[in-house]
C-alpha cells in the first residue's frame, strides 16, 4: 500500500476522530516537486567510500530507467548484504553488548521520507525504512517496535553477528573501556544520492553505526536532516562519521540549504566541515565526510581528515573520487 493511500484509509476510518491539520491532503503529501524537475536530466549515482559493487548496482537501475529511489534501495543493499563490510547490515561490528543494532534512511523526490532506529535481527534495513515511508504514517521507527514492523511485512529473522565480528568484539571486550570513537579509517557507512533520468532525486543511508556503542546508541544515519536529507529541487547530501558531530548540526540540511543559498556542493560540504569543526574548537580526532549533489548533477565532498572518498558513476563512467580535507595530512 503507498503512504498516501494509507493515509486516505486512515482519514475514511478515523473520519470525526482527526480533524485539521493532522489529516495531510495530496497537496501537502506530494510537496515542491515542480514542471521544471522533470526535465530529461542525465542520471547519476553518488555514495560515500569507494563501494563500486553498491554504485555499479545503483547504476544499473538508473540506466534502465529506473527510479532514483529504487536506485538508491538497490545500491546501498549491496553494502548491507555484504558481510565483509563491518558497518553496514550483516556482518556489522556490536554494541558493547555483543548485538548488532542497524540504522537506516530513505529519502523520495516528494520530500517522504523513512527511517529505522536501532533495528536489530533484520538483514536489510534500508527496505524497512522504506516500508515504513510506504506504508505506514509514521517516518521513524525504532527498536522492538521497528522490528516488530519488519515481521509484520514479511522479513524474516536473521543473525547479523558473523564469527568474524564476535570474535573481535570479544577481543575487544578483554581490554576494553568503554569509550566508543570514530577514529579515522574505521568506518565505512554507505550514504548514496541518485538522479534518474527524469531528474528526480532520492537518496539512502544505512550503518551499523559505531563499533561497541552503548546499547540503544543511534547516530546521525538514520536521522533525516543529519545523516541524509534530499530536496528535489536543490540537491540532496548524505554523510559519515562520527555521527554525534553531524546531529549537532543537522550536516546534511545545512548543506542542502547552503546550495539553494546559490553555493555549489563543493563549497556548501566545505561549509558543512568547517560549522563542525568551529562547534568543537580545536578538537579534531574524529573524522566525518559529507557528499553533496544538486540538481545540475554537480557533485562535491569534503571531510576532517585526509582518506575520505566518494564514488560516482554516470555514462561518463565511474570513478573513485578522493575528497578534500579539512586537515591536509
Ligand atoms: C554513526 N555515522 O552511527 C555513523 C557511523 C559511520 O561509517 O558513518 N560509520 O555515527
Amino acid at each position: 500500500m503507498q503512504r498516501r493511500n494509507f493515509l486516505k484509509k486512515s482519514t475514511a476510518a478515523t473520519a470525526g476522530l482527526i480533524s485539521g491539520p493532522i489529516l495531510a491532503s495530496p497537496q501537502n503529501i506530494t510537496g515542491p516537486t515542480t514542471e521544471k524537475n522533470h526535465k530529461p536530466a542525465k542520471p547519476i549515482v553518488i555514495c560515500t567510500w569507494n563501494f563500486l559493487n553498491a554504485s555499479s548496482k545503483a547504476w544499473e537501475v538508473l540506466k534502465e530507467g529506473g527510479s532514483s529511489l529504487d536506485a538508491v534501495t538497490q545500491g546501498v543493499m549491496v553494502e548491507e548484504n555484504d558481510t565483509s563490510n563491518q558497518t553496514v547490515g550483516v556482518g556489522g561490528r556490536p554494541d558493547r553488548d555483543g548485538n548488532v543494532s542497524l540504522d537506516a534512511c530513505i529519502m523520495d523526490k516528494d520530500g517522504n521520507c523513512g527511517a529505522v532506529l536501532a533495528l536489530q535481527n533484520i538483514a536489510n534495513p534500508i527496505l524497512v525504512a522504506r516500508k515504513v515511508m510506504e506504508e505506514t504514517p509514521h517516518v521513524m521507527l525504532a527498536g522492538k517496535g521497528a522490528e516488530q514492523f519488519a515481521y509484520e511485512m514479511g522479513f524474516k529473522k536473521t543473525n547479523l553477528l558473523t564469527e568474524k565480528s564476535k570474535q573481535e568484539w570479544l577481543e575487544w571486550k578483554k581490554t576494553s573501556q568503554y569509550k566508543p570513537i570514530i577514529n579515522i579509517e574505521n568506518h565505512d557507512t554507505i550514504g548514496m544520492l541518485a538522479i534518474d533520468k527524469k531528474g528526480d532525486i532520492s537518496g539512502a543511508c544505512t550503518t551499523s553505526g559505531m563499533g561497541y556503542k552503548m546499547a540503544g546508541r543511534v547516530g546521525d544515519s538514520p536521522i533525516i536532516g543529519a545523516g541524509l536529507f534530499v530536496d528535489n529541487e536543490i540537491g540532496g547530501a548524505t554523510a559519515t562519521g562520527m555521527g554525534e558531530e553531524v546531529v549537532r548540526t543537522v550536516g546534511s540540511f545545512l548543506i542542502v540549504e547552503l546550495m539553494r543559498q546559490g553555493k555549489s556542493p563543493q563549497e556548501a560540504c566545505e561549509e558543512g566541515v568547517k560549522r563542525i569543526m568551529a562547534k568543537n574548537k580545536g578538537r579534531d580526532d574524529f573524522q566525518i565526510g559529507f557528499i553533496a549533489i544538486n540538481k545540475k548533477g554537480e557533485t562535491g565532498s569534503y571531510c576532517i581528515h585526509p582518506g575520505f572518498t566518494f564514488r560516482s558513476y554516470s555514462e561518463e563512467g565511474h570513478v573513485n573520487n578522493p575528497s578534500e580535507s579539512y586537515i591536509k595530512s
